[in-house]
C-alpha cells in the first residue's frame, strides 16, 4: 500500500522567507471519520475488560531516514523532503499507524514513539531487536485508543495527546545518538470534535539549540491575525528547559482552551520543557494583543543567552507587515549571543555583529 496522497497536506503554506516552518502533516483520519461532536465514547460496561480499539482507520505511511549535511539526520515522507525535525505526523483516538521506515543511510537506527500502543517489534529499542539495519526498511505499527471503562470506577485514558517519535537505536546500546543529530518529530494524537488549527509549530529544545539551531537561525514562525496556531513542544538532550511564548497564554490542558467560564485549569505562558517530554497547545495569534515579532525562547537565562531564542511574527490580518516588526526582525538577526561573540573576537575578519540587550524577559 502507499500512502494516500490527499491525506498528506502542508500545515503551513508556503510563504517566502519562512523556509524553516514548513512541515507537511498527516492528518491521518481527515475526512475519513465523521467529527461526531466531541462526545467522549466510553464504554458502557464496567466488567474488567481488555482495551479495545475504537473504530478507527489504519493509515500506511512510508518515512525514509536520511543523512543530512553536518552530520545531521532527519526523517522525511520522501528521501528528497527530510526535515530536523520531522513531518508531524497525526492520527484520530483508534486509528492505527503502520510506517514502513526507509533507512537511506548507513547507521543502525528506528522510530520510536511516545503516547500510543505498540508491541515490542514496533518498540524501536535494541533490547527487542526492534530496529533498522543499514540501509534496511522495517516497518512499525502504532496503535490509539478511546477513554474506556475498566473495572469499578477506574478509565482507561484515551490516547488523545501531543506526542513526538524520535530515533532509539543509533550509536549505543540504547541508541541515544540519532536524538541529538536530528531524528525527532511531533506526534498529534487527537479527539474527535478537537478544534483543528490553521498553523502547526514544532519547537524542539535539543540540548542548547532549538530544532538543531541557534539563535538568529533559529525558525522565524508566522502566523495572521486570528489564526488558530498550535505549537507542539518536545524536549530533548541533557538540560532542562523552560519554554516561554511572549503575549500569549494557554490553558495548561490537553488541548490549550478552556472549556468553560468556570474551568479551573491554570493558564500558563511558560512551561517546563524537559528532555522527553513534550506537550502541545492552541493559541489564536495576537488575541488580545494585536500583530507583532513576538519571542518564544527557552526561560533559562544562559540558554537564551546561546541562542535558545526565537521569533513568532504575527501578521495583521490580511498577511502584512505590522508597523515596527521589520526593526525587530532585524534586531533580532543583528543581535549576538555569547558563544557568536566568543567566536568573533577569536576570528577578527567576521566583525560585523553587533550586540544588544538580552534576548528576552
Ligand atoms: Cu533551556
Amino acid at each position: 500500500m502507499t500512502p494516500d496522497p490527499s491525506a498528506l497536506g502542508d500545515a503551513s503554506p508556503a510563504e517566502p522567507g519562512e523556509p524553516h516552518v514548513r512541515r507537511r502533516s498527516l492528518l491521518a483520519a481527515a475526512g475519513v471519520l465523521g467529527v461526531t461532536g466531541g462526545a467522549v465514547t466510553v464504554a458502557t460496561t464496567t466488567h474488567s475488560e481488555p482495551a479495545k480499539a475504537a473504530e478507527g482507520v489504519t493509515k500506511r505511511i512510508t518515512i525514509y531516514a536520511v543523512a543530512l549535511p553536518g552530520n545531521q539526520f532527519g526523517y522525511g515522507l520522501t528521501p528528497d523532503t527530510a526535515t530536523i525535525p520531522g513531518p508531524i505526523l497525526e492520527m484520530y483516538e483508534g486509528d492505527t499507524l503502520e510506517i514502513t521506515l526507509v533507512n537511506t543511510t548507513n547507521q543502525r537506527l528506528s522510530i520510536h514513539p511516545h503516547g500510543v500502543d505498540y508491541s515490542t517489534d514496533s518498540d524501536g529499542a535494541p533490547f527487542n531487536a526492534s530496529f533498522n539495519a543499514p540501509g534496511e526498511t522495517r516497518k512499525y505499527v502504532w496503535r490509539s485508543h478511546e477513554m474506556t471503562a475498566t473495572s469499578g470506577r477506574r478509565f482507561l485514558p484515551g490516547s488523545a495527546g501531543y506526542w513526538h517519535y524520535h530515533d532509539h537505536a543509533m550509536g549505543t546500546d540504547h541508541g541515544t545518538a540519532g536524538l541529538i543529530k536530528g531524528l525527532y518529530g511531533a506526534l498529534i494524537v487527537r479527539r474527535r470534535g478537537d478544534i483543528l488549527p490553521d498553523k502547526q509549530f514544532t519547537v524542539v529544545f535539543n540540548d542548547l539549540q532549538i530544532n538543531n539551531k541557534v539563535a538568529p537561525n533559529t525558525p522565524m514562525f508566522e502566523a495572521n491575525l486570528g489564526q488558530k496556531v498550535e505549537w507542539i513542544a518536545i524536549g530533548h538532550g541533557n538540560f532542562f528547559h523552560t519554554f516561554h511564548l511572549h503575549a500569549h497564554r494557554w490553558a495548561d490542558n490537553r488541548t490549550g482552551y478552556l472549556e468553560g467560564p468556570s474551568d479551573p485549569t491554570h493558564v500558563v505562558d511558560n512551561k517546563d520543557l524537559n528532555p522527553g517530554n513534550s506537550f502541545g497547545f492552541q493559541v489564536v495569534a495576537g488575541e488580545a494583543v494585536g500583530p507583532g515579532a513576538w519571542m518564544y525562547h527557552c526561560h533559562v537565562q544562559s540558554h537564551s543567552d546561546t541562542g535558545m531564542a526565537g521569533i513568532f511574527l504575527v501578521r495583521n490580518a490580511d498577511g502584512t507587515m505590522p508597523p515596527g516588526a521589520q526593526e525587530a526582525i532585524d534586531r533580532f538577526n543583528g543581535h549576538q549571543h555569547a558563544a557568536a561573540a566568543k567566536a568573533a573576537a577569536s576570528a577578527p575578519a567576521s566583525a560585523e555583529t553587533h550586540a544588544h540587550g538580552g534576548t528576552g524577559s
